[in-house]
């Protein structure tokens, strides 16, 4: 952001003097471990400096880590909101510091859009349809399926999003029912110890949907340490598609993955390059993504980045 009045601030030169600043979520899975590698390797390569922050999953945390973005005066403020909600005050201060604002991987639910210039992610929706299309045909014959959902954190867009797809697709049918749903915050720790809990009061349990793989990963030690075969005696489906994740699914533990794609570094690059050079940029830039069987994960394995 130029200075006020004087010569033009960082940014005015090419890309060698652009300061971006990024607030990370945290390190919490595979999937932001991932992400973060994505980020750091984009910039680096493209020679733009990336100051970086994790915020440990808190969101007072990102909206410190903007704060002082915003008193440093980088060029380009980027960030992946940990919940969707709480950020119109900040992102309004971003705005009156004349700092533009690129959402990464998660939404936000301000009404005012004027206070980022893009998104860019996954369609979370649709990741939830797809983990209920796989639901609704591999359980064809069945009469009634009972389903454990592990949630992501709290409040985030991947979870809220992710349940609503899934809700949509099964909610056609009342033979599927969803004896109890509970957060792991999208960590392996978290899926173990609330299967765990799960496992005991709902011991029928056909079917786990798990918002990612490594609450997917946790839930399987806990199917184990019951003495029940994961992938047969209770089926999971998740989203991410991590290696381990795949490793589960070629396996066998994992009966279906979901890809949400973490490789985001080369299109925030691109996006604030045209940012800075004040060119359009999409408001709303989903990624592509697909799914995965047990077959599927054994051939993709080798090729697999993360
Ligand atoms: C999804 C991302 C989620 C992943 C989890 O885009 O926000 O957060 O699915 C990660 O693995 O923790």
């Amino acid at each position: 952001a130029g200075c006020a009045g004087g010569d033009a601030g960082p940014g005015a030169g090419g890309d060698d003097d652009i300061v971006v600043g990024f607030a990370q979520v945290g390190a919490e899975s595979g999937w932001r471990t991932a992400n973060t590698k994505s980020i750091q390797g984009a910039f680096e390569e493209a020679g733009i400096e990336l100051k970086f922050s994790d915020a440990q999953q808190k969101q007072e945390n990102q909206i410190k880590a903007i704060r002082s973005y915003i008193q440093q005066q980088v060029d380009v403020i980027a960030f992946s909101p940990v919940v969707e909600s709480g950020w119109d005050t900040v992102l309004k201060e971003a705005k009156d510091a004349g700092i533009p604002v690129v959402l990464t991987d998660r939404a936000v639910d301000s009404k005012d859009d004027s206070l980022y210039v893009s998104f860019l992610g996954s369609d979370f929706i649709e990741e939830g349809k797809k983990a209920g299309e796989w639901v609704v045909q591999e359980f064809a014959d069945a009469d009634s399926v009972k389903i454990v959902q592990l949630e992501g954190t709290t409040g985030a867009a991947p979870a809220n999003d992710r349940a609503e797809g899934f809700a949509d697709v099964i909610g056609a049918d009342p033979k599927f029912e969803i004896v109890a749903s509970q957060t792991g915050d999208f960590t392996r720790s978290g899926g173990k110890q609330v299967m765990e809990a799960l496992l005991k009061s709902n011991p029928d349990v056909d079917l786990v949907y798990a918002h990612n793989d490594d609450m997917g990963l946790g839930a399987i030690e806990a199917i184990e340490a019951a003495g029940l075969v994961p992938g047969q005696d209770i089926k999971i489906v998740t989203v991410d598609a991590v290696k381990d994740g795949m490793q589960a699914l070629a396996d066998g533990k994992i009966n279906f993955i979901v890809e949400c794609s973490p490789l985001l570094g080369e299109q925030l690059v691109d996006i604030v390059r045209k940012v800075v050079a004040g060119e359009e940029v999409e408001k709303r830039i989903v990624t592509e993504e697909t799914t995965f069987t047990q077959e599927q994960a054994v051939e993709a394995l080798p090729d697999r980045q993360y």
